[in-house]
């Protein structure tokens, strides 16, 4: 297998920290869909990263259901995607929230290459607002999550405890989900998180101490 992706996808992110935290080996290459000689077009009709490469040389895109066949390949280990299933619905139901914030972002550095005179205000504050509502539904989230003594802490930053989590009493795919698109949020757009968005941030801290995550940030 191999991963085709940017060290700044978040959606590669995504799967890159799944696959480590289930302890499966899954190289990957820098590899931008527009790039001369790049493979992704040819195996992705959307020209899309991540796209995995299978060993038999088809293809698996996008990064939702990458994260589902290495769940199919790695049973065992932390379980990401809950067995239960209205637990699972809540996860897969974060993940596109927080992919759902990637692509507004995505979508609003596309949008801003362009020359000024071509770009839409209107549309880039309706793809921000979409960024800034699906950030603080999670925040909203983890706050009714964590206990009151948590909150309590000087500055009005949560710290998040061992058994904060955004669904049930473990880390899943939601918070994956979650650590790409703040981290990505960081990257492209710091302004929304300064000073703001404590829960969210608080949660990512936690887990860049793991080096499967921490490893996976996007280069500043
Ligand atoms: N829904 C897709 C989104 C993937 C995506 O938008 N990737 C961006 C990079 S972060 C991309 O490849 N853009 C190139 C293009 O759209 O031409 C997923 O989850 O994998």
């Amino acid at each position: 297998m191999l991963l085709l992706m940017t060290p700044t996808s978040p959606y590669a992110r995504k799967c890159r920290m799944f696959a480590a935290l289930k302890r499966i080996d899954l190289p990957c290459a820098d590899e931008p869909p527009h790039a001369p000689g790049s493979r992704v077009s040819s195996l992705n009709p959307l020209a899309k990263v991540p796209t995995l490469l299978r060993d038999d040389g088809s293809a698996v895109f996008d990064s939702r259901v990458i994260v589902q066949l290495l769940d199919l390949l790695a049973p065992s280990g932390p379980e990401l995607l809950p067995r239960d299933p209205l637990r699972r619905i809540d996860v897969l139901r974060w993940e596109a929230t927080f992919d759902g914030v990637c692509d507004a972002l995505v979508l609003c550095v596309m949008e801003k290459r362009r020359p000024v005179e071509k770009q839409d205000p209107q549309w880039l504050e309706r793809q921000m607002a979409k960024v800034e509502a699906g950030l603080q539904a999670g925040e909203m989230a983890l706050m009714s999550r964590s206990g009151p003594v948590e909150r309590l802490v000087p500055g009005g930053a949560p710290s998040l405890t061992e058994r904060t989590w955004l669904v049930g009493a473990t880390m899943t795919l939601a918070d994956l989900a979650l650590v790409a698109a703040v981290g990505y949020t960081r990257l492209r757009a710091p302004e929304v998180l300064a000073g703001r968005f404590w829960a969210l941030q608080a949660l990512e801290a936690k887990l860049m101490v793991l080096p499967a995550i921490a490893i996976t940030a996007p280069p500043a």
